[in-house]
């Protein structure tokens, strides 16, 4: 295994702090629509991390691990426009702080989906040049803020997410289903990474980086339509984002499908792309299964998701741990920079009996996936992994239905119980250093 390897575990803000409504952000609005989030549940309280963040620190020292990959909430920062908020900053100082205090580095996203309702009052959210403007006026006040404080800093997490599942399948907040929008918010969530980046460098010195989702994409019907759906679902989901990170542009297939749809790509400057394309530190890569797909006449987009007869999380994902691997491949073929796990970990349906939760099957998929990792880690140069998730959490459409923790949470007394995955995990840890 690689030399300094680092363990880590990871949450994110909307997902365990709880915005005790001081603020808005796209997701409050969207849990409101009937039939976007299991139960209209929300972020208001989710894991009340906002009050417990130093029992949540302990857990994590106690745990062995060397970081924690956090994300920072752009609406708690900047409740409304043009207002920042000294408390917002205040609560990531003294979490921030903490984690210093304990000895664990911290890895730090700027956004992780929880954009500030006002920026899509403005301008309809990331389909608009604009709101890479606002994204900059906030990324430098928590750079200029924070980064004495920061080990690791990351522009996004999962551009994919916000473009692909927020704005053409509807999946995500703000729940638009269109294809237009889909590459516009490609581009501008993209051209508000490069922004930071160009901020970043020319003022800071640290690590920077970006955090990207990635799924080796097949079939198991193997014939030209398929094989084509698979060739254009890899790049709508993975080198829609590969290729304008590390080679400045947009990968042509994907081009020449939205053509064909009449889609007007004059808003991609060349200028843009190379913002886009700067030098990264760092690639994070979040991963929990493959994509099986087939060709699908009926979208746009050409392709469709289908069942497999695997073992699935209850997330109803495949388990492919080998997938992870392939997934690190396919970003070796852009770039030589050091790669992090910064996501993995899989949702299973946990009991607490006795104060405890004995979650044999996250516990395998957790040391199954992190070996293979520490195996392959000096031939493909990756430094790291990082669990998800610290605790259970909001898992977005499924609102609290899922639960991904190692740690146990009780909604009602916000008790966090560590399940038999988190005291596993912390042996392998052990072992290995
Ligand atoms: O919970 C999410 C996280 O916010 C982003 N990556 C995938 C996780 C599981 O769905």
């Amino acid at each position: 295994m690689k030399n300094n390897f680092t363990y880590g575990v990871s949450a994110a803000s909307y997902q365990i702090e709880g915005t005790h409504n001081k603020f808005e952000t796209i997701w409050d609005t969207f849990a409101k629509k009937d039939g976007c989030v299991h139960n209209n549940e929300d972020g208001t309280f989710a894991c009340d991390h906002y009050n417990l963040f130093k029992e949540d620190v302990q857990l994590i020292k106690d745990l062995g691990v060397d970081s924690y990959r956090l994300s920072i909430s752009w609406a708690r920062v900047f409740p409304e426009k043009g207002v920042l908020s000294r408390d917002g900053i205040d609560f990531y100082k003294s979490l921030l702080t903490e984690l210093k205090r304990q000895n664990i580095k911290s890895n730090v996203t700027m956004y992780h989906w929880d954009m500030p309702s006002w920026v899509y009052d403005e301008v309809g959210g990331w389909i608009h040049l604009d709101a890479t403007e606002y994204f900059l006026e906030y990324a430098k006040v928590i750079i200029d803020e924070l980064d004495d404080l920061v080990d690791m800093l990351a522009t996004l997490n999962e551009p994919m997410c916000s473009a692909y599942l927020g704005h053409y399948l509807g999946l995500h907040a703000p729940g638009h289903r269109d294809l237009e929008e889909y590459i516009k918010a490609t581009h501008y969530i993209l051209l508000a990474h490069g922004k930071v980046m160009k901020y970043y460098r020319e003022n800071y010195k640290k690590q920077i980086g970006i955090v990207l989702n990635l799924s080796h994409v097949l079939t198991d019907a193997d014939n030209d339509d398929n094989n084509m759906a698979v060739n254009i679902h890899d790049a709508v989901t993975n080198r829609a984002y590969l290729e304008p990170v590390f080679n400045g542009s947009y990968p042509e297939d994907l081009l020449n499908l939205l053509r064909k749809n009449n889609i007007d790509l004059s808003f991609i400057k060349d200028e843009d792309l190379k913002l886009i394309s700067a030098p990264v530190d760092f690639l994070g890569i979040n991963n929990y299964t493959h994509a099986l797909v087939e060709y699908d006449q009926s979208n746009q987009l050409l392709s469709k998701g289908v069942q497999s007869d695997l073992p699935k999380t209850a997330m109803d994902w495949d388990i492919t741990p080998e997938s992870l691997i392939k997934s690190v491949e396919q970003a070796r073929e852009y770039t030589d920079v050091p790669i992090y796990i910064t996501e993995n970990g899989a949702a299973f349906d946990d009991e607490l009996i006795n104060d405890e939760v004995v979650d044999n099957e996250r516990e395998e998929y957790i040391l199954t996936h992190l070996k293979l990792i520490e195996q392959e880690s000096v031939r493909l140069n990756i430094q790291g992994y990082y669990v998800w998730s610290l605790m259970d959490n909001f898992e977005w459409a499924y609102g609290y239905s899922k639960r991904f923790g190692i740690i146990y949470v009780d909604y009602k007394t916000y008790k966090r119980t560590p399940k038999k995955s988190y005291y596993s995990l912390k042996k392998h840890i052990l072992s290995n250093k």
